[in-house]
């Protein structure tokens, strides 16, 4: 796995492979060469048996101040508008990249969150927030809609009324409100925000892996289907799950009165 990246932070600490976006002074607002390394991280990591769960964060005091507006402003002042479509599927490949990994991925938010890099922390399965997390859909304020996914992960974390508030309105959202209606998991205080994560992380990257991939396939893809695909797809998934090493070593150590040790294969 390549680690040798500009603006992005790589650690690999036993099973669990932390991503910080690095530029600080910008609040690690996203320019071409992050989304770049970091969507070659996140493909790494999904191919890579040995990770058995991702944290995505940011060095410094915030997790991320979005799409980096400098990159914006240089392409209208030199009067070469953008290839929107062309730009925009770069971060669709990120945000893919990120709801197929096969294993949890977990975004920990201190500081600002906005934009475009808040929605990349909505692709991720759980959300640690610190409880200085500043979190805003701040496309409207620059005249933008929200894309990287928000029209479809923030109306199903929580709910459409609030979405549409959350998006019109674009305004700070603290982390204690954001653990209230859903938009993350848990808001902890920031001097726990990293032992919070790491500790979730680890007891992840100790889990039933193939299992957890399942299990995502499951509610990913029943959030789009009526309740029979449901039962349907649950049926297959459940197949594969019975055949896993990890099913039946839990099922060994519950009969023989000690703890499983997943492989997580
Ligand atoms: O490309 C696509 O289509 C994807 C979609 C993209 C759209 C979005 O992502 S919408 C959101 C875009 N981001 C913003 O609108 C945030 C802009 N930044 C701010 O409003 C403020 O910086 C914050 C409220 C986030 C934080 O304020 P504060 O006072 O804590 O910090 P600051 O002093 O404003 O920022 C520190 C530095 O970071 C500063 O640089 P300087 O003056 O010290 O040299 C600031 O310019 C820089 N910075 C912050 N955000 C960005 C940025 N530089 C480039 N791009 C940014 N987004």
């Amino acid at each position: 796995m390549r680690t040798d990246f500009q603006n992005v932070l790589i650690e690999h600490d036993e099973s669990v492979f932390t991503l910080s976006m690095n530029r600080p002074d910008v609040l690690n607002a996203i320019n071409t060469l992050m989304l770049e390394e970091l969507t070659k991280a996140v493909e790494a990591a999904a191919d890579d048996e040995t990770i058995r769960c991702v944290v995505l964060t940011g060095a410094g005091r915030a997790f991320g101040a979005g799409q980096d507006l400098t990159e914006f402003g240089s392409a209208h002042a030199g009067n070469q508008p953008l290839n929107v479509s062309e730009h925009l599927a770069k971060y669709h490949r990120l945000i893919l990249a990120i709801r197929h990994m096969p294993k949890p991925v977990i975004a920990a938010i201190q500081g600002v969150a906005t934009g475009i890099t808040l929605n990349i922390a909505l692709s991720c399965d759980i959300r640690i927030a610190a409880d200085n997390a500043r979190l805003r859909e701040g496309f409207a304020l620059i005249g933008l809609v929200p894309d990287g996914g928000g029209g479809y992960t923030l109306p199903r974390l929580v709910g459409l009324g609030r979405a549409l508030e959350i998006a019109l309105l674009a305004e700070d959202i603290s982390g204690a409100e954001a653990e209230r209606i859903g938009l993350v998991n848990r808001c902890v205080p920031l001097s726990e925000l990293d032992r919070t994560t790491r500790a979730l992380a680890k007891r992840l990257a100790n889990g039933p892996t193939r299992t957890y991939e399942l299990i995502k396939e499951l509610m990913y893809k029943s959030l789009d289907m009526d309740l029979q695909a449901s039962l349907h797809l649950e049926g297959q998934l459940q197949e594969a799950a019975y055949t896993t090493a990890d099913h039946r070593e839990s099922v060994d150590a519950f009969l023989h009165k000690r703890a499983a040790k997943f492989t997580g294969k």
